[in-house]
C-alpha cells in the first residue's frame, strides 16, 4: 500500500493534482474539502455546521474531520493506497492520521508540498469564484483569512513530515502538465 499527502496553501493546486495523480496510481482520493462540501450539498447537521465555518475561512474541528476520514479508511480496505489532499491541516490531524494508518499497518509514504506565492494564490482563488459556486472564494477577505489559518495552523505540520524524512517541497508555478511530471517523479522514487 502506498499514501501520500498533497500539501499547501488554499488554490496551490491540491485537488487539481490530485485528480491527474489517482488515475496514474490507482489511488483512492480522499479530499477533506470535498467530503465536507457533499455534506454541505446534502444539507446534513454536519454540513450545515461546517459551511459557516468554511464561509468564515476558519478550519472545521479536528474530532469532526478525523471521524470523517476513520470513516473513509474503513470503507475502503481493499485500496492500493490513498491520495490525502486538504488532510492533515493540523498538528493533531497529522498525529491522528499516523495512528489511524499504523492501525491498518501502514503508513504516509511520501507529503509532496506544493509551493505557490500569495498573489497568484488570491488570483486563482478569486478566478475560480466566479464559476465554482464556492462562497469561500469569492471574498478576497475570507482568501486572506484562510491563508492566515494556513499559516498559523497548518504550516507546522510540515515539521511533523519533515521529521520523519518524508517532507518534499514541489514548485507549484507552471504549467499543470510540468507540476504533475515533477510530482510523478518524486513518486516514483519513493515508491521504489
Ligand atoms: P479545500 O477544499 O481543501 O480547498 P482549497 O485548499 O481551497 O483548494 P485546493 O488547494 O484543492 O484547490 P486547487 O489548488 O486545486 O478546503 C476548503 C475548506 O474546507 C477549508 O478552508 C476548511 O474550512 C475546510 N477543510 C478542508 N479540509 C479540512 C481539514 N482537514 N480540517 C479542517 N477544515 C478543513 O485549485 C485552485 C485553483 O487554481 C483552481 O481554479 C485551479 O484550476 C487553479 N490551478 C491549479 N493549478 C494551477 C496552475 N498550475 N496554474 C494556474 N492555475 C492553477
Amino acid at each position: 500500500m502506498f499514501n501520500l499527502v498533497l500539501f499547501g496553501p488554499p488554490g496551490s493546486g491540491k485537488g487539481t493534482q490530485a485528480a491527474n495523480l489517482i488515475e496514474k496510481y490507482k489511488l483512492v482520493h480522499l479530499s477533506t474539502g470535498d467530503l465536507l462540501r457533499s455534506e454541505i450539498a446534502n444539507k446534513t447537521p454536519l454540513g450545515l455546521e461546517a459551511k459557516k465555518i468554511m464561509d468564515a475561512g476558519q478550519l472545521v474541528p479536528d474530532e469532526v474531520v478525523i471521524g470523517i476520514i476513520d470513516n473513509c479508511l474503513e470503507k475502503n480496505t481493499d485500496a492500493n493506497g490513498f491520495l490525502f489532499d486538504g488532510f492533515p491541516r493540523t498538528i493533531q490531524q497529522a498525529i491522528a492520521l499516523d495512528k489511524l494508518l499504523e492501525l491498518k499497518k501502514t503508513e504516509i509514504g511520501i507529503v509532496l508540498a506544493l509551493q505557490v506565492n500569495e498573489d497568484e494564490l488570491v488570483r486563482r482563488l478569486l478566478e475560480r469564484g466566479k464559476t465554482s459556486g464556492r462562497s469561500d472564494d469569492t471574498s478576497e477577505e475570507v482568501i486572506r483569512k484562510r491563508f492566515a489559518v494556513y499559516n498559523n495552523d497548518t504550516q507546522p505540520v510540515a515539521q511533523h513530515y519533515l521529521a520523519q524524512e518524508k517532507f518534499k517541497a514541489i514548485a507549484g508555478e507552471g504549467s499543470i502538465d510540468d507540476i504533475f511530471a515533477n510530482l510523478c517523479k518524486e513518486i516514483d522514487t519513493a515508491i521504489l
